[in-house]
């Protein structure tokens, strides 16, 4: 019984979530699904929720983990998932956006090195209002999904 108890209390705990508050924002969980080992790109993933009173702009960002990282968003067109470049990502007032599979993503093109899971990848997130942020991408276990096969066109 008492074993039983302790491992719920361990699949309740979330042991691989971080996270890092500036003056107004919270930056939950910077992610990225760890790409095969024969990956050119990775999708990366953020939590970010505006605590201040004004809007807030993620518009770009930097890593050595890869030759080029953009923002994208995915659309659907005739049932199939495209991307398509995003020139920044709004966070109003009070707000949180979820950037998850399926919607928003880092786009990580050219990746410099292997990346395996529990790797911490230094990335700095560029924001209009705040500046240039320092945090660090967590590589989480794979997703099944090999990103590197996704439509591209509109790059
Ligand atoms: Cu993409």
């Amino acid at each position: 019984m008492k074993r039983a108890f302790f491992s719920l209390m361990l699949l309740a705990t979330p042991l691989a979530a971080h996270d890092q508050i500036t003056d107004d924002l919270h930056i939950i969980h910077p992610s990225i699904p760890a790409p095969i080992a024969s990956a050119k790109s990775a999708a990366g993933y953020v939590t970010i929720s505006n605590e201040g009173d004004t809007p807030e702009e993620l518009i770009g960002l930097r890593t050595p983990f890869a030759v080029s990282s953009t923002l994208h968003t995915t659309i659907f067109e005739d049932g199939i998932a495209r991307m398509r470049p995003l020139s920044g990502v709004t966070i109003a007032p009070g707000e949180v956006v979820n950037m998850e599979p399926g919607g928003m993503h880092v786009m990580f093109m050219g990746l410099t090195g292997p990346a395996q899971e529990g790797d911490m990848i230094p990335a700095t997130l560029v924001f209009r209002q705040a500046g240039d942020v320092a945090i660090e991408f967590m590589v989480d276990p794979v997703d099944g999904a090999d990103h590197s096969t996704m439509d591209h066109s509109g790059h």
